[in-house]
């Protein structure tokens, strides 16, 4: 127990988390009701369980739904962070936003991103988390609205906003992240950090986690777990000390994998590979930045020696400047 109390206690960073996500669940439920918003179902037990990635995303497009005013976003963003610091003592973390899911509802790309931004420095300046913002492609879009939403990230510039990413998936309920090539082309030429969520779920492979390396350059993967099916690139990729922001608890709500040793994040980190971990979908998987290493590495097997060097990985896969990385150490 001692040892468990350490790892929630533990200073920490996440840098891979949707923002829509760490609402609270009574903030979801009752901001559903207040707009009228239909979730695919009101008993918890239901609405946070999945039969895969494409079942969740219904979940989340409707999630998404609910975040109508500047004032849900800002106090969203603010109160998602007290929650963090109290859950697992979280110091920074990275979001991902998704502007066109908001797009679609009429909501601009400023509109969106400034009551988030707002809320996010209140709770730097009050609780010290720092942060930054990867914007998100969203793999539903098609590759022309891709590069539009980079031309948005490149003629309103905010100091956080220092990154590319891609969430949801194609129609197909396929990665593909290749698709998204000239998007990434622009988005690194403004000198914009790159990622992407690759080697997710059963509908990818470790040559979706290549192409993100090699197409479309990414400097950070987010999940990657199918990389373990290519030994080459697993090599290749230790060699570089590519990071790789995983999920463990969002693992056993879409895939159904046991948190043990044998699983995927637990030979990723053996087999040398910069590993860190992040909650993804806090609410709907019921997790926070305190469990996925209480619960998560500890039921990898990973000792308090491993713990930290997934922290200190945390850092070093961040995409803020070496200022606030050496605040951080
Ligand atoms: C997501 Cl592709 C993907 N994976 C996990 N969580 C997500 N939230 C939105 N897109
Ligand atoms: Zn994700």
């Amino acid at each position: 127990l001692a040892y468990r109390d350490y790892l929630r206690l533990l200073p920490k960073t996440e840098l891979h988390c949707h923002f829509v996500s760490t609402l609270s669940a009574a903030r979801l439920i009752s901001l559903a009701d207040r707009y009228g918003v239909e979730l695919p179902t009101t008993d918890p037990e239901e609405l946070f369980a999945y039969d895969d990635l494409a079942d969740f995303l219904v979940a989340f497009r409707a999630a998404t739904d609910v975040l109508r005013t500047s004032e849900d976003l800002a106090t969203t963003a603010y109160d998602g962070v007290r929650a963090a610091v109290i859950a697992g003592n979280l110091r920074y973390r990275e979001y991902g936003v998704n502007p066109q899911y908001f797009a679609a509802r009429g909501m601009g790309y400023r509109e969106f991103l400034e009551p988030v931004i707002d809320g996010l420095r209140a709770a730097e300046r009050d609780l010290g988390v720092g942060f930054r913002l990867v914007v998100a492609i969203n793999r539903r879009e098609s590759a022309g609205s891709a590069v539009e939403l980079v031309e948005q990230m490149i003629s309103h510039p905010y100091p956080e906003v220092v990154a590319l990413g891609q969430d949801d998936l194609t129609p197909e309920n396929t990665e593909d992240p290749g698709r998204f090539a000239e998007a990434y082309a622009l988005a690194k030429r403004h000198g914009f950090h790159l990622t992407a969520h690759a080697g997710e779920t059963a509908t990818a492979s470790a040559e979706d986690v290549r192409v993100a390396v090699d197409v479309l350059g990414v400097d950070r993967i987010d999940h990657g777990y199918r990389v373990l099916d290519d030994p080459e690139l697993v090599a290749r990729l230790r060699e570089r000390q590519l990071p790789f922001a995983t999920t463990p608890l969002s693992t056993r709500a879409l895939s159904g994998w046991a948190l043990d040793p044998g699983h995927r994040i637990a030979r990723m980190i053996r087999a040398g590979l910069n590993v860190s971990v992040s909650t993804d979908d806090g609410v709907f998987f019921r997790t926070d930045i305190g469990r996925e290493y209480s619960e998560g590495l500890f039921s990898f097997g990973i000792d308090a020696e491993g713990a930290k060097a997934v922290a200190l990985a945390g850092i070093d896969g961040a995409f803020c400047d070496s200022d606030e990385k050496a605040r951080l150490r």
